[in-house]
C-alpha cells in the first residue's frame, strides 16, 4: 500500500516537471510596434525585440501576417555611400542572447498590405523558430516609438 503511494507521488512529480517544461517557451518577445503610415502606403515596417532564453542558438525560420502578402526580415546598411536593406534569412538568436529591431536597423518588412491598418489597432504576426516554437505576437500601431 505504501510502495503504491509513493509510486503515485513519484509519477505526479515527474507529471509536473514534464507539464512545465512543455510550459517553458525559449522565445519571448517585447515592445512589438510598428510605426503608422499614411493610408496609401503598401509597405509597413515592424519593429520588437526578440530574447532567446535557451542555451543554443536558435534561428526564425518564418514570418507572416494575415494583414500581408508576405513579410520579410531587413538590415539596413550602408553600401558605398548608399542606404540599403538586404532581406536575412534564417536570422540567428545566440543562446541567451537578444536580437533588437528599431528604426534604422534591424526590422521585419510587411508587405502587400491587404486590409487598413490604423494607429490604435494592432497587426497579427507569426513567427516560427528552428526550435519547434511558433509565436503569435500582436504589433501595436502607433505614432510613439514603443523601443527601449
Ligand atoms: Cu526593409
Amino acid at each position: 500500500m505504501l510502495l503504491i503511494k509513493l509510486f503515485t507521488r513519484v509519477f505526479f512529480v515527474l507529471a509536473l516537471c514534464i507539464g512545465t517544461a512543455n510550459a517553458d517557451s525559449a522565445i519571448k518577445i517585447e515592445n512589438a510596434w510598428s510605426p503608422e503610415a499614411p493610408p496609401v502606403a503598401k509597405v509597413l515596417a515592424g519593429y520588437m525585440t526578440i530574447h532567446n532564453l535557451s542555451d543554443k542558438d536558435i534561428k526564425i525560420n518564418n514570418v507572416k501576417s494575415s494583414l500581408f502578402e508576405r513579410v520579410e526580415i531587413h538590415i539596413t546598411e550602408m553600401k558605398n555611400g548608399m542606404m540599403k536593406m538586404v532581406r536575412q534569412d534564417n536570422l540567428n538568436i545566440k543562446a541567451k542572447g537578444h536580437i533588437l529591431l528599431k528604426p534604422g536597423g534591424l526590422h521585419m518588412m510587411l508587405i502587400g498590405k491587404l486590409k487598413p491598418v490604423k494607429a490604435g489597432s494592432t497587426i497579427p504576426l507569426t513567427l516560427s523558430f528552428d526550435n519547434g516554437e511558433t509565436k503569435t505576437i500582436n504589433l501595436k500601431v502607433t505614432t510613439v516609438p514603443n523601443h527601449k
